[in-house]
């Protein structure tokens, strides 16, 4: 089946790589223990890099799961601009406070200066923060727009937060709605992720654009999927909205990001991204596998199409 084909590798989890340990040369110590914290921090940063991957979480993983999404794309390209943003800052304030330490403490300056203003530095320590802050607020802007601007959609899903699961339907495709529950460990197979996997997959297509209209039946919950930059309140009587457009073909799993009861950290979410015959294919097994007689409907609603028809 087409499914299999795009099933999880089982040998997917990464080696573990464990930073060095401290070398302990003789004469040098200092400097051996900086080098090896050094290195150290270069091994993690490499590992979180390469143990980042698309659509699932892994084991010892620290940075963000891989894009699968325009928006993800972005969403990272801008987390790596802070990154180097923070760390341009901590560093100099880092270099300020030990300067200040080591050239004004008592010993070194017995004498201390009695100024307490100086214009050119407060317009300079106002100026350069306000600066920083426009440098990120451009991008920031971008990004919120890009995720705010549903584009025109190819297809529309509509996810249902409910103790302790979400409901899958395709308003534009027809009058059927089903359940997506988290398969028991004892019932997993070898490639399915555990806490991951469901039995009924949201399915959609690649390189389309899909809009997601998200709400909760009972209490909040939140629909959110790392690969697809995602994440929405699913609120009871009310519909938000958000979008994605996967790039690859795979399953991207998410999680309920909002603690809605007991089983919350039970209800995973798992999008599994198809060719568009392959879309077309299930949709028609999906008609009929989860049609919705129309006695399921709320009754005011079937009791005011009556009172139309009449
Ligand atoms: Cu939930």
């Amino acid at each position: 089946m087409w499914f299999e084909k795009l099933g999880l590798r089982p040998d997917a989890s990464p080696s573990r790589q464990h930073p060095a340990a401290p070398s302990t040369r003789a004469g040098k110590p200092e400097r051996s223990r900086s080098i090896a914290c050094v290195s150290a921090l270069v091994v993690l940063t490499a590992a979180s890099v390469a143990l980042a991957a698309l659509g699932h979480p892994t084991p010892w993983q620290t940075g963000l799961q891989d894009a699968g999404s325009p928006v993800m794309e972005n969403i990272i390209w801008f987390h790596n601009l802070l990154l180097i943003v923070i760390t341009l800052i901590t560093v100099v304030v880092l270099v300020l406070l030990v300067w200040v330490m080591v050239r004004f403490n008592q010993r070194a300056h017995p004498a201390p200066s009695r100024t307490t203003h100086r214009t050119s530095l407060e317009v300079a320590w106002t100026v350069i923060p306000i600066a920083i802050l426009v440098f990120i607020a451009v991008p920031s802007f971008r990004l919120l727009f890009l995720e705010q601007n549903i584009p025109p959609a190819d297809v529309t899903v509509k996810a249902t937060g409910k103790q302790w699961y979400w409901s899958y339907g395709y308003p534009d495709q027809g009058k059927f709605e089903f359940d997506s529950l988290m398969i028991q460990d004892k019932d997993l197979k070898p490639d399915q992720p555990r806490l991951l996997s469901v039995d009924n997959e949201m399915v959609v297509p690649v390189d389309k654009i899909v809009r997601v209209q998200v709400t909760g039946s009972d209490v909040i919950h939140s629909f959110a999927v790392p690969s697809f930059g995602i994440k929405i309140d699913a609120i009871p009587g009310r519909l938000n909205e958000t979008w994605f457009k996967a790039t690859k073909e795979g399953i991207y799993y998410g999680q309920c990001s909002e603690l809605c009861g007991k089983n919350h950290a039970f209800m995973p979410i798992a999008v599994r991204v198809v060719s568009d015959s392959d879309f077309n294919a299930w949709l028609e097994d999906a008609k009929k596998k989860y049609a919705r007689g129309d006695d399921s409907l709320p009754r005011a609603l079937a009791a005011r199409e009556s009172a139309k028809a009449e």
